[in-house]
């Protein structure tokens, strides 16, 4: 399987993430490609390849343009005001306090724009995010031209950015601009399928009122779990878009047979819908030993998964998201792109 990456990914390395009312490194840091690479290239995966640039245009196709141009100078704004720590929000537009109008300082628009405090914007960042989601249009090139399938190591990760917010680690939503982009070639429907720990809350915003993109996530249960405020089962989509948004939230602590058995069932609702491509959005921080997440899969259930979703027979886009136990994130990674691989196509 061809392996896309790009060194510019390393370009963000945040200091600072807000974590349980400390500022600590960020768990979400650029090491991870280095290792998911050196794990692809002892599981026998030698195809690497630099992505091409694509431009902002397929960003624009699904972010608000009025978001990117945030992104691109928020941390020049930031440092022209003599500030030394790294660009977080700190206020926003609440229940309570809707904000009508975006703010013209930085921490106003910061606060317009976040949806969280985890996540800092420091030099790099948009850097990095461009070269992210250009990782995930080459790969996407790719299986559109030969229907093989293909790896995009995107980071920084992308499935929490909705239309004109960033958060949990994301800026722009890879596996949302790939799927856009492929409709735009000509696909009618895209599944993407979410098996990251954490809810895919910017995927299941962009897409939630339309029926050409089916969104299906497995998570962690909102009420207890990051991003806190979306990802119940009862959120199906809205108007156009009724029925083609699927949440599994599942108990912390869920293991291999429960989250197989609701991977099925997800699979399932993939193959009724009729998609031509299916994106995998592929956390694995549903690891056992993920330091911020609480399922409980095993590196070899990694292998199953990726067997499990290759059986489904689509041509199949695999995109980096999540994955905080740095020592395992390169087996657990290459056990996925193993298995599907190897594995028996399933009927339909
Ligand atoms: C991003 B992805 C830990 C802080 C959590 C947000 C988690 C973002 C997860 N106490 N920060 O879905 O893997
Ligand atoms: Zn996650």
């Amino acid at each position: 399987m061809r392996i896309y990456h790009s060194e510019m990914s390393k370009a963000r390395r945040a200091r600072t993430e807000l974590d349980g009312g400390q500022l600590v490194p960020p768990w979400e840091c650029p090491e991870r490609v280095d290792m998911i690479l050196a794990g692809l290239r002892k599981a026998g995966f030698t195809e690497m390849v630099e992505p091409a640039e694509h431009g902002l245009a397929p960003v624009l196709a699904v972010h608000d343009a009025d978001y990117v141009d945030f992104l691109a100078t928020c941390w020049d704004d930031w440092q022209a005001l003599g500030r030394e720590g790294e660009a977080i929000a700190w206020i926003w537009p609440t229940r309570t306090m809707p904000g009508r109008r975006i703010p013209s300082c930085v921490d106003g628009r910061l606060g317009h724009y976040a949806l969280g405090a985890d996540t800092s914007i420091c030099g790099g960042t948009f850097e990095a995010a461009q070269a992210s989601k250009d990782v995930a249009l080459s790969a996407l090139d790719h299986v559109l031209a030969t229907g093989e399938p293909a790896f995009g190591l995107c980071r920084p990760p992308g499935h929490h950015a909705a239309v004109d917010q960033f958060g949990g680690y994301c800026f722009f939503n890879n596996a949302a601009v790939a799927a856009q982009r492929a409709l735009d070639a000509g696909l009618s429907r895209v599944a993407i399928l979410d098996v990251d720990f954490h809810h895919g809350n910017g995927t299941q915003q962009i897409f939630e009122q339309r029926s050409d993109v089916l969104f299906v996530s497995i998570h962690g249960d909102p009420m207890t779990c990051f991003p806190y405020f979306m990802g119940h089962a009862d959120e199906v989509g809205e108007g156009e878009g009724a029925g083609y948004t699927v949440n599994y939230p599942l108990p912390e602590g869920t293991g291999a047979e429960v989250w197989f058995h609701v991977l099925e069932a997800a699979k399932e609702r993939i193959r009724e819908t009729g998609c031509e491509l299916l994106i995998v959005s592929l956390g694995v921080d549903t690891f056992e030993d993920d330091p911020i997440s609480a399922f409980k899969l095993s590196s070899d259930d990694f292998t199953e998964m990726g067997r499990r979703l290759g059986a489904l027979g689509l041509p199949t886009l695999l995109l980096m998201e999540g994955g905080y136990a740095v020592e395992e994130i390169g087996v657990n990674v290459a056990n996925v792109l193993s298995g599907m691989t190897s594995g028996v196509v399933e009927r339909g």
